[in-house]
């Protein structure tokens, strides 16, 4: 069994749930973030470069800081790759042309996988099966996601299907009231995919836009998780052959490495769709998108940089890689 699956049930905060105006841009917040962090790139590239030549050593030095903010080796090898071209080519003469090399080839891997969650306005309800290990911030995203479709006049349903513990469902009932938002739950213990299916119901009664469904993220074996959601699945297909129409695996970007594990293991069992990388201000590396984005290539549609409801959007390529590595400057 792996061990992401033992991580212990999270306790709801006041931040999760509080609805406090946006602050500054989301990526220029995850920038300073991610500069205020131990580790990696963002802590910028300037407190080294200045003065030094642009050799191999240089390079060698690079790739040790990419592989150390989880950028992973297939994506460090492709960036590295170009630049020692480039450098046997004499084409990176300064420091700002070596930086703009290397904006360029991280945009070049994410770009692919930046792909927004488009919500076709003659599929109702859109459901989006929500899937993740416990602890991810699988409940939290709903909640964030919810409240940014309320915004868009949407009508959301949410389906309480982590049936698996009781503070579960509380968590969902507190997003839902802060949200105005239905929530279809059922006891403890139920099964989710009769809450799923309760919730489809309703959903598609009441003319909703959007189900979101939230689902457990530990069983007692791994096997028994997935078999569930294959089973959420299947109930799904029953009432909309077509559903549900996202599959949207929520991956904690802390984990580093581990997270990409976790993707493997419910892609093969269930098919994702979607990825919503959640706690990029935990993590203070930001790599790890890199690595997901090279070696996974499934579209990232949501990030999460902070527990509170403003602290999650779009993943948006350019602002990313402009809070992992600034600018060069204009002078
Ligand atoms: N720092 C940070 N915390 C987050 C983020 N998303 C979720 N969390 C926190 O992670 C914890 C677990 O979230 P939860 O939604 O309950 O995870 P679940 O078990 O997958 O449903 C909660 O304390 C959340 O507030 C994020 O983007 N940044
Ligand atoms: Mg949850």
């Amino acid at each position: 069994m792996f061990d992401f699956f033992k991580k212990p049930p999270p306790k709801i905060t006041e931040a999760e749930t509080s609805t406090e105006q946006p602050r500054a841009g989301l990526f220029s917040r995850l920038r300073a973030k991610l500069s205020s962090g131990a580790a990696a790139l963002a802590r910028d590239l300037s407190d080294w470069l200045p003065g030094r030549r642009i050799d191999a050593d240089l390079l060698e030095e690079l790739e040790l800081r990419l592989l150390t903010a989880d950028v992973g080796l297939p994506a460090t090898e492709r960036i590295l790759g170009d630049l020692r071209k480039r450098v046997a080519r004499n084409e990176l003469a300064d420091l700002d042309a070596l930086l703009g090399a290397l904006r360029r080839n991280i945009s070049d891997l994410l770009r692919p996988v930046a792909q927004p969650l488009i919500i076709p306005t003659d599929t109702k309800p859109f459901v989006v099966l929500v899937v993740g290990v416990n602890g991810s911030g699988k409940t939290t995203s709903i909640g964030k996601l919810a409240h940014r479709l309320r915004g868009e006049n949407k009508h959301v349903v949410l389906a309480a299907g982590d049936t698996f513990r009781a503070a579960a469902v509380e968590q969902l009932q507190v997003w839902g009231e802060r949200n105005g938002v239905t929530v279809i739950a059922q006891a403890t213990g139920a099964d989710p995919a009769a809450v799923v299916f309760d919730a489809y119901s309703a959903a598609k009664a009441r003319g909703a836009d959007v189900l979101l469904a939230d689902t457990a993220g530990r069983l007692q074996t791994q096997t028994h998780l997935m078999d569930e959601l294959r089973k959420v699945k299947r109930v799904l297909g029953r009432q909309d052959a077509t559903a549900p129409h996202e599959v949207l695996l929520v991956l904690d970007a802390s984990q580093g490495q581990n997270a990409l594990n976790q993707a493997r293991v419910f892609h093969e069992a269930v098919g994702v769709t979607g990825l919503v990388l959640t706690k990029l201000d935990g993590s203070a590396k930001g790599g790890i998108v890199i690595a997901i984005a090279t070696e996974l290539g499934i579209p990232l549609r949501f990030v999460g940089v902070g527990e509170s409801i403003e602290d999650f959007g779009v993943f948006d390529v350019d602002d990313f890689v402009d809070a992992l590595i600034a600018p060069p400057r204009v002078p």
